[in-house]
């Protein structure tokens, strides 16, 4: 690795240091994507997020061939809640919520099926998960410090939902001094104008939070 390869992207290309570049998988996790799962209880089509696995499947086979750092992420909680606040377990009313038992285990808590990574996207051994408590990776987690002791400053992101934990993902790694890179075709909203308009965010007034490219660009970056 070491080497300097240009992505294509939008608003413009761009320079990624490899060495220093992950892989981001943010919460591609069964309570989002699979049928029965948490989004379709709250009655989302989770066919949209699903179009974003085979992408995310190529950009992962990419990314481990190149020896990229690959780090994952998962949205829960502990059994006991006490690391929900009552905003979030109270917030919509809902009749089966987080840390409710649902079809895949309790929802949103760690150790549950529900909570996994689909198989698909199956970390391996080496790769960190980090286990978060709200929708932005950086908030009450050690990622800052994993990317600052492996000299990463750029981050290829991907995962659900393109509005909700990926922009505010993004969001925090831009305030912290990380250039991101989302892969439009890896990232998945349950709502079409929250995905056009969650992408379009990300690349106005010159890359206000980073570039949009896609997984078709970044493996011909790699040479894939
Ligand atoms: C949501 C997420 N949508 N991972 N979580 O609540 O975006």
């Amino acid at each position: 690795m070491g080497s300097i390869k240009l992505i294509e992207a939008d608003p413009y290309s761009v320079e990624l240091d490899l060495a220093g570049t992950a892989l981001l998988l943010i919460d591609m996790q069964r309570d989002f994507l699979e049928p029965g799962g948490f989004g379709e209880m709250l009655g989302n089509d989770v066919s949209v997020l699903r179009r974003t696995i085979e992408p995310c499947q190529s950009v992962l086979k990419a990314a481990r061939a190149t020896g990229l750092r690959v780090i994952h992420t998962r949205e829960g909680h502990r059994a006991d809640l006490t690391d929900a606040p009552l905003s979030k377990l109270q917030r919509g009313n809902l009749e089966t919520g987080i840390g409710d038992d649902g079809p895949m285990g309790r929802i949103l808590i760690r150790g549950e099926r529900g909570h996994d990574i689909i198989p698909e996207l199956a970390p391996n051994q080496d790769e960190p998960i980090i286990d978060k408590p709200g929708k932005g990776a950086f908030y009450e987690t050690d990622l800052d410090l994993i990317l600052k002791n492996g000299l990463i400053r750029t981050l290829i992101v991907c995962g659900v939902t393109t509005e909700v934990c990926v922009h505010t993902t993004v969001r925090e790694a831009n305030d912290r001094g990380y250039e991101c890179v989302v892969l439009e075709d890896c990232v998945g909203s349950y709502f079409p104008e929250f995905q056009r308009m969650g992408i379009e965010m990300i690349k106005a007034q010159g890359g206000i939070f980073g570039w949009v490219s896609d997984s078709k660009k970044f493996l011909n970056t790699l040479g894939n």
